[in-house]
């Protein structure tokens, strides 16, 4: 493929645990390869390498960690996963990652350690590709725990969850400069689906996508 050839968008669909973003991602993965836009789908934590694996454990109960040590794992998932993703990106591939950074600063700030705040948590995200879109499936924890599955893994706790919630509002007002959108989960998958694909449509048309993406700051 020539230089001149326009590289992929990188979206991030992020939100609470049961908010829908994996069957999103996919459904909007399939819809763009389907319609003649190449696209790929990424997923963090990527539970198949050696951090994944150790974070895996931590999730399912049968490791424990260092609230910080577990963040810096999680980091290293995206680090290592980074050179990658920029490749795909050039090659043209759109890449649609289900959980970044923002999860990555959220769930451990809202554990109760008064070491681990947002702050220290975002700054191992510094200097990771910055997305081009990120859409925020917001839920309420409430809603999200009658969806069923919760409880399964760690974090899984409606208290849990509405820190996370509150925290990624907390977040995006320090982020003014990621293009977000709220997208409100509460709807049918259906109706989801048609307001991530018109917001992603209208997003294409108007980028300008610099080579390679910024970094988030
Ligand atoms: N999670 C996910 C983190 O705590 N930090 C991170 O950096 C990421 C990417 O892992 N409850 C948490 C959020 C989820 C859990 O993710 C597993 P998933 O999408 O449920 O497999
Ligand atoms: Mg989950």
């Amino acid at each position: 493929m020539s230089s001149a050839s326009p590289r992929g968008a990188l979206v991030v669909v992020e939100g609470l645990d049961r908010s829908g973003k994996s069957s999103q991602c996919q459904i909007l993965v399939d819809h763009l390869n389907q319609s003649g836009s190449k696209a790929q789908y990424v997923k963090f934590p990527d539970r198949s390498t050696p951090t994944g694996k150790m974070i895996n454990s931590y999730l399912t109960g049968s490791a424990q960690q260092d609230d910080h040590s577990i963040h810096l794992l999680f980091s290293a998932n995206r680090w290592e996963a980074i050179q990658s993703i920029l490749q795909m990106l050039e090659f043209g591939m759109n890449i649609i990652i289900d959980r970044y950074s923002f999860s990555g600063a959220v769930y451990s700030a809202a554990k109760d350690n008064p070491n681990l705040g947002l702050d220290w948590a975002w700054a191992c995200e510094v200097g990771l590709p910055k997305p081009d879109l990120v859409l925020f499936l917001d839920l309420s924890s409430e809603e999200a725990a009658r969806r069923g599955g919760y409880g399964e893994e760690r974090y899984e706790t409606q208290q849990m969850q509405s820190r996370v919630r509150a925290l990624f509002q907390d977040l995006f007002k320090r982020l003014p400069n990621v293009n977000l959108k709220q997208i409100n989960a509460g709807c049918s998958i259906d109706d989801v689906a048609t307001e991530i694909r018109t917001t992603f449509g209208r997003f294409v048309e108007q980028a300008k996508l610099e080579r390679p993406p910024e970094k988030l700051q």
